[in-house]
C-alpha cells in the first residue's frame, strides 16, 4: 500500500549465524543495532504489534545471530547485541564480524535504528556505533529506549544530553518505550519516509 507499511503482515524470515549465509538484499532494509539488553527485540515486537515474534531474552546476549523479518515487503534486521560481557572473546569477535560483515555487503540500507538506553550517558560502545554509522554515511536515527523509566522532563533532558554527547541533531533522536508505546508512531513515520 502506498504511503504506509502494514505491520500486521510481520513475519519471521530466517536466522543467520554467518555473513556468507545472508541472502541478497532485494527489498528496503531497516536494521536495528545496539548494546545487548538495550531493548532491540522488545522494540521490534512493539513495532510489529506482536508480543512474541522476536525473542526477548531473559539471559541477555543470547541473540548471537542476525534475524530477518519481513513486514509488507520491508526487511527488518535484528542485529546481534554487541558489548555483552559474559561471552567468550571468540564469540564476541564472531558477533562483531556479523555486524561489520552485514554492513560491508552490497545491500539496501534504508535506515538503521541505533538504540541507546535513555537512562545513562552515552557509553563507549554507543559512541562507536554512531561514529561508525556516521563515517559509513548510513542513514540512521537514534531511538532512546526504556523512556517509561523516566519522567517526561527528565526524558527531554536526557535526549538533549545524549544527542550532544553523540554529536547528532536532537531531531535525529526519538524517545521510545516498548512498555507504553511512546515514540512508536514517530519511529514508524521515520521508517516509512526512509523506505517508501
Ligand atoms: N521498562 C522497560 N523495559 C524494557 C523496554 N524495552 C526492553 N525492556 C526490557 O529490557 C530487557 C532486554 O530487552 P530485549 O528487548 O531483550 O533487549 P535486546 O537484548 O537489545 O534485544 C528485557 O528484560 C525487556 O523486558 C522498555 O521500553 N521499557
Ligand atoms: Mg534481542
Amino acid at each position: 500500500m502506498a504511503g504506509s507499511i502494514n505491520y500486521q503482515l510481520a513475519r519471521f524470515e530466517a536466522s543467520y549465524g554467518t555473513v556468507a549465509q545472508l541472502p541478497a538484499s532485494t527489498t528496503p532494509e531497516v536494521a536495528v543495532a545496539g548494546r545487548s539488553n538495550v531493548g532491540k527485540s522488545s522494540l521490534l515486537n512493539k513495532l510489529f504489534n506482536r508480543k512474541g515474534l522476536v525473542k526477548v531474552s531473559s539471559t541477555p546476549g543470547k541473540t548471537a545471530n542476525i534475524n530477518f523479518f519481513d513486514v509488507d515487503g520491508i526487511r527488518f534486521v535484528d542485529l546481534p547485541g554487541y558489548g555483552f560481557a559474559k561471552v567468550s572473546q571468540k564469540e564476541k569477535q564472531r558477533w562483531a564480524n556479523l555486524i561489520s560483515g552485514y554492513f560491508a555487503q552490497e545491500r539496501s540500507f534504508n535506515l538503521v535504528i541505533a538504540l541507546v538506553d535513555i537512562r545513562h550517558d552515552a557509553q563507549k560502545l554507543d559512541h562507536e556505533m554512531v561514529g561508525f554509522l556516521r563515517e559509513s554515511e548510513l542513514p540512521f536515527v537514534v531511538a532512546l529506549t526504556k523512556a517509561d523509566k523516566l519522567g517526561r522532563s527528565k526524558q527531554m533532558q536526557q535526549a538533549a544530553t545524549i544527542a550532544k554527547q553523540l554529536g547528532i541533531d536532537r531531531e535525529q533522536v526519538v524517545i521510545t518505550s516498548s512498555e507504553t508505546g511512546q515514540g512508536i508512531d514517530e519511529l514508524r513515520r521515520r521508517i516509512a519516509d526512509a523506505c517508501l
